[in-house]
This record gives C-alpha cells, structure tokens and sequence, in this order.
C-alpha cells in the first residue's frame, strides 16, 4: 500500500475534524498532519478519539505565516495537502470582513507558495486538495442548478474570499503547473458544528428554550449534506480526482429554512418529550442577513457520474442521528458556548 504524508489544514473545525477522523482511521499507512490556528472555531475535542493514533499528529500554526509553514513542510515530507482551514461563517464575514481577506485569500496563497517551494524538485506523487463552497456560483432563482461551468458571482465578503482562494488555486495550477483538485460543497450538518451556524445554533436554542432568530421570511432554500458524506466525497475525489479538475458537491436535499426549522422543532420535541408544536412557539422572525443569498442547489451529476459518489445518509435519518449527538455532548456545547461566544451571541442578535 502506498504511504502518504497529508496535511489537512483546518483540522480542528467542523468538517476537517470528519476529514481527519476518516483518513486516520481508514488508512493507517498514511501519515495525517492536523494543522489548525485553533481560533474560536477550532477545537481539538473535535478530534480527540483519533489524537493517540500513531499516524496521527497535530501542529498548531496560523496559514497565513509564511515562515511557520515552511518549517511545517521541512519538518514532514508533505506529498498532500488537504485545505479546509477558513474563516467559515458568513455573518461574521459580513461584521468583520479583513479577517476573511487574510485567512482566505492570504492563506491559501501562502500555503501554495509553501507548498510549490516544498515541491521544487517536481510535482510528481504531490497534490494540493483544496476545499471549497457552492456560494461562490452566487444565489440562485426558483429553478436551475449550480454545475461545475456556472461562472463565480460571490456576493457576501465570505464567499468572496472563498471565490478569490478558488482562483488562486487554480492560477497555481495553469502557471506553475502543480497538480490541484478543488471540491465545492453545499451546506453541511451534523456532529461538531460550531453553534453559530443554522442547525446546531437552533438545536441549542431549544435546548435551552430561548428565541429562534428566522432571518427576514424564513424563505431562502439551502441544500443540506451530512458532513460525513462530504468527508466520503473528499476520501474519493482525493483518491481518484482528475487533477485540474473541479468537483461539486451536494446531496440533492433542498429545504426552505422555515421547513428546515420545523424539521428541527419537530425533532427535538420528539427526543426531549416535550407536547408536540412546543419548539416552534419559540420561532421567532428577525432582521435579515444583509446580502442573504436566496437559493442555493448543487448538481453534483459529474461526481456520481465520474467517481460514483452517492450519499450514504436520508435527510431525515442524518438530522435524527445529528440531533442525538448534541444531545448527548452537553458537555461540548458547553464548552464552546462560554466566554466569548456569549457576546458574539449578544453582539449578532441582541436589537436584531
Ligand atoms: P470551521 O469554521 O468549523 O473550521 C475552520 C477551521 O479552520 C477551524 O478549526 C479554525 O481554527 C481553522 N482556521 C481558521 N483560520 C485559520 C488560520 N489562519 N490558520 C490555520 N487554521 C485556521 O469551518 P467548516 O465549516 O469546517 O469549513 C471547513 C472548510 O469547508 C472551509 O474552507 C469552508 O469554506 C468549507 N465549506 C464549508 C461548508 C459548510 O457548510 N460548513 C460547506 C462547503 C465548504
Ligand atoms: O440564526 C440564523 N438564522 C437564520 O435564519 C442563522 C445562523 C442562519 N439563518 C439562515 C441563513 C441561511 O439562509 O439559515 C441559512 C443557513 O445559514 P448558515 O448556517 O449561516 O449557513 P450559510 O450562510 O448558508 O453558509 C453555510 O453553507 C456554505 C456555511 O456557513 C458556509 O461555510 C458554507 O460555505
């Protein structure tokens, strides 16, 4: 079997912490270099049950120090790198926007300037795997889907710095020649979810029994995957991508965000015995997202066609299983809901 030295960048977040956790277990020969800054939303309890395996290890560094990431590549032989490590929410790109532009854009291009110096005695047996989202293909009307050739329109500082970081990937790629693969995916759910995004923001409100803040009508149309089949679809297109190429993702799963929020409320009175239509009196309607992106929806035909990807997992099946989980790790929402996640709370939502 092959070895590999891969380094996922991100690590400690959401998906990369599904990334990490895949890889680790599924392929003991490889050698899986966790590297994350660790910012608020970076949590190395998301990765705790793979942090004693022998193929794993873990450095803490920011992406946008240049020096700090060549001393990561002089230390490890590097042959991959898997980047997920963002600043990911797009309320808080709409807020504090430079610190989308530096970690985003300055970041990628820091870590592939590293990675091509890494790599100066050629190209072959490397990859630069680079993670990305379907919002930079913009917003979308009633019909239609996003393909691999819908052209870029971001709209939110967020999204376009995820569009500026695709770019930069693939200007590497054309002048420099060195071997990418970029994936864009619709959004995620599931386990380890920072609680600032819509579904585990709302499991924990109910929780708690506090307001549920519906931006604007509650109207926008999101298409929802399960992280874990996002982290299979990554496993896939890194195996067997075509280098230069592009790969959406997403699971054919479009939900009206107050059809959605139902589903959640219908859920949690379920698991926590409470009288049916309980969670949804805490619903309440509030100031929209500036900017909010009406619909989003992935065609992900190339993939399945391609790779034969499909998703393991029924909307309703991952929403129970993701629920559960929150429900069971109080411990983990309580931890990362203290401190300065109260006043990102009172500072977002307070007057909204
Ligand atoms: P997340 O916010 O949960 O995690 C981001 C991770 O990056 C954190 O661990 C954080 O500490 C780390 N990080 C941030 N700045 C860093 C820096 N300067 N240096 C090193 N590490 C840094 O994000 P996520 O939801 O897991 O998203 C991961 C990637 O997937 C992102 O690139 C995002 O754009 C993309 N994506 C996310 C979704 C989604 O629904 N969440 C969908 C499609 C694509
Ligand atoms: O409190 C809320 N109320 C609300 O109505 C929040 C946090 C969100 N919303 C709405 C806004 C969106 O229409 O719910 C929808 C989902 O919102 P988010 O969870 O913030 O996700 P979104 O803005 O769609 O972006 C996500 O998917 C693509 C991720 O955060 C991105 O990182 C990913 O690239």
């Amino acid at each position: 079997m092959k070895n590999r030295t891969i380094l996922v960048t991100g690590g400690a977040g959401f998906i990369g912490s599904h990334v990490v956790r895949l890889l680790v277990n599924k392929y003991p020969e490889y050698n899986i270099i966790n590297l994350d800054k660790l910012t608020y939303a970076g949590n190395l309890a998301n990765v705790a049950d793979v942090a004693e395996s022998g193929n794993y290890s873990f450095v803490k560094a920011d992406i946008t120090d240049l020096d700090a990431i060549r001393k990561i590549f002089a230390v490890y032989p590097i042959d991959t790198v898997i980047h997920l490590a963002a600043e990911s929410h797009v309320d808080r790109s709409i807020e504090d926007p430079l610190v989308f532009v530096r970690t985003n854009l300055v970041g990628t291009a820091t870590l592939l300037q590293a990675a091509r110096e890494a790599w100066k005695e050629g190209f072959s047996g490397k990859l630069f795997y680079h993670v990305s989202t379907d919002e930079v293909y913009g917003s979308l009307g009633e019909t239609g889907f996003f393909t691999e050739d819908t052209n870029y329109d971001p709209r939110s500082p967020y999204s376009s710095t995820k569009a500026g970081s695709d770019h930069l990937v693939r200007a590497w790629h054309h002048t420099y020649g060195m071997p990418v693969v970029i994936s864009n995916c619709s959004n995620n759910y599931g386990p380890y979810q920072f609680p600032e995004k819509l579904i585990p923001l709302f499991i924990n409100n109910i929780r708690q029994e506090k307001p549920l803040p519906v931006y604007g009508k509650g109207v926008n149309v999101r298409d929802w995957l399960y992280v874990v089949d996002h982290a299979r679809a990554i496993d896939l297109i890194l195996h067997e991508g075509k280098h230069g190429e592009t790969y959406n993702i997403g699971g054919h799963n479009e939900w009206k965000n107050i059809d959605l929020i139902k589903v959640i409320c219908r859920t949690m009175d379920e698991k926590l015995g409470r009288e049916r239509g309980s969670s949804e009196k805490l619903i309440t309607y509030v100031t929209d997202r500036a900017g909010h992106d009406m619909r989003y929806a992935i065609d992900a035909s190339k993939l399945q066609k391609e790779l034969g990807w499909t998703p393991s997992l029924q909307f309703e099946e991952g929403i129970s299983k993701t629920v559960d989980w929150y429900l069971e790790n109080e411990e983990w929402m309580r931890n990362v809901t203290s401190g300065a996640y109260q006043d990102y709370y009172e500072t977002m939502y307070q007057n909204r």
